[in-house]
């Protein structure tokens, strides 16, 4: 049974064509798709394109971590959060966890939006309790002058993993795959991890925007050619987290955020074997800029807990589906608020085609399991019987 997964996943692998990933726009011919099992659960793929669907589908952003027991067991098996991130075989089981306990309507590929920085060669560390740490942040011009689209080859773990997940999904639900905004990543590149200021790259953006704008260049290629590898590798769909956008002003979110987001849309495989794949743009904290991220091209947008998800959908219309908005922390409430909340996010999307369910930001390490077995049950049967 092993030997003949492995198999199947290695001549899935075999098949995709690597020779173009730096240019981040070729188009890849893969025979491998059709290795993959024909798709039963595509809810959410089609609440992605504004087609009436039997129910709302449901995933949640980081749905496979901390807060599930299982994960914690694997991730201790591997030793650390990158060690398991780069060992395929350990990253299916834990992006499988979720999909096996709730009955969610889609799968997330289990990695990190460090990854691609890291592959750069600043070595990225995380360091319990502080969170991710880069031991070479980009800080000087010579920095800056020497950084690079890395050689995709250093991300294959990623790729082989997108391609034995989707193996090991077995057609049950689609597969997301994802990578940081340009900005997003800039942020811990120049910072050299989490910030709450921000004071570093934001001194870099009003003293040396040159500099800013050559990384953002920069991270804009290597974006696009990692995120149309995942595609070649079989990513259904594909979510660019802007989780700083919000930190900016209007000004500087359109500048130094949105702008390289459109460039890496622009470049982004669209149709891989004559399957539309979706992208999904979400900036936390970005409700004052949703026309302007509707008129990307992008097919869905997050929305964080900070918007009304009924205005959010006026202002859009159907240009674009919404996912999201349910804050993380109705989890911590009762099992009647729990089942309210998610009612009172469906009633104000209303009766319209393009709602995918999801909180309005990462699901919290303190989450009880059980709760969000309570989400996905309300969002199912209150949305099945409203038959939106
Ligand atoms: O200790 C651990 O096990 C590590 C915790 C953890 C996990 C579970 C990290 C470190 N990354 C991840 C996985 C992850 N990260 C996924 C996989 C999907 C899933 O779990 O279901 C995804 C989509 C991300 C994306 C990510 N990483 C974002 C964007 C989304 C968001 O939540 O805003 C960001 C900002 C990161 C950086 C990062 N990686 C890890 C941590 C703790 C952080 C946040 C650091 C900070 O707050 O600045």
């Amino acid at each position: 049974m092993r030997a003949q997964f492995d198999s199947l996943v290695l001549e899935s692998m075999a098949v995709i064509e690597r020779s173009c990933y730096n240019d981040g726009l070729c188009h890849f011919e893969s025979p491998a798709m059709s290795l993959f099992a024909p798709l039963q659960n595509d809810v959410y793929l089609r609440a992605l394109r504004r087609e009436s669907t039997p129910y709302t589908p449901v995933w949640l952003m980081r749905q496979a971590g901390r807060f599930l027991p299982e994960y914690r067991a694997t991730r201790a098996q591997a030793g650390s959060f990158m060690a398991l991130a780069q060992n395929p075989e350990l990253a299916t089981e834990v992006t499988l966890q979720p999909i096996d306990r709730f009955g969610l309507d889609a799968a997330i590929l289990f990695s990190d939006i460090l990854t691609v920085p890291d592959a750069m060669g600043l070595g990225l560390r995380f360091v319990e309790g502080e969170g991710p740490i880069f031991d070479r942040p980009i800080q000087d011009e010579v920095a800056v002058q020497r950084l690079e689209v890395p050689d995709m080859a250093r991300l294959q773990y990623v790729f082989d993993a997108v391609t034995r997940i989707r193996t090991a999904l077995n057609g049950r639900v689609p597969l997301i795959g994802f990578a940081g905004s340009p900005f997003t990543i800039a942020c811990y590149m120049v910072e050299g991890g989490s910030s709450k200021e921000f004071r570093t790259i934001k001194t870099m953006m009003y003293r040396r925007p040159e500099l800013l704008h050559h990384i953002l260049a920069v991270n804009a290629l290597a974006t696009t050619a990692y995120l149309n590898a995942q595609i070649a590798a079989g990513a259904q769909s594909v979510m660019l987290f802007d989780t700083w956008g919000g930190v900016l002003s209007g000004a500087a979110y359109e500048a130094f955020s949105l702008a390289y987001m459109r460039q890496v849309l622009a470049g982004l495989t669209r149709e891989f074997n004559g399957v539309h794949i979706p992208v999904t743009l979400f900036t936390k904290g970005g409700g004052a800029w949703l026309e302007l991220m509707a008129d990307t091209g992008a097919d869905g947008l997050g929305l964080d807990w900070m918007s009304d998800i009924g205005s959010a959908r006026t202002r859009v219309g159907s240009r674009v589906a919404l996912q999201g908005n349910l804050d993380p922390s109705v989890l911590f409430g009762s099992e009647a608020v729990i089942r309210a909340e998610v009612r009172r996010v469906l009633d104000a999307f209303g009766p319209h085609a393009g709602h995918v369910f999801n909180l309005g930001h990462g699901i919290s390490q303190f989450t009880a399991p059980e709760t969000v077995k309570i989400l996905v049950d309300e969002v199912h049967t209150y949305s099945k019987s409203k038959n939106i």
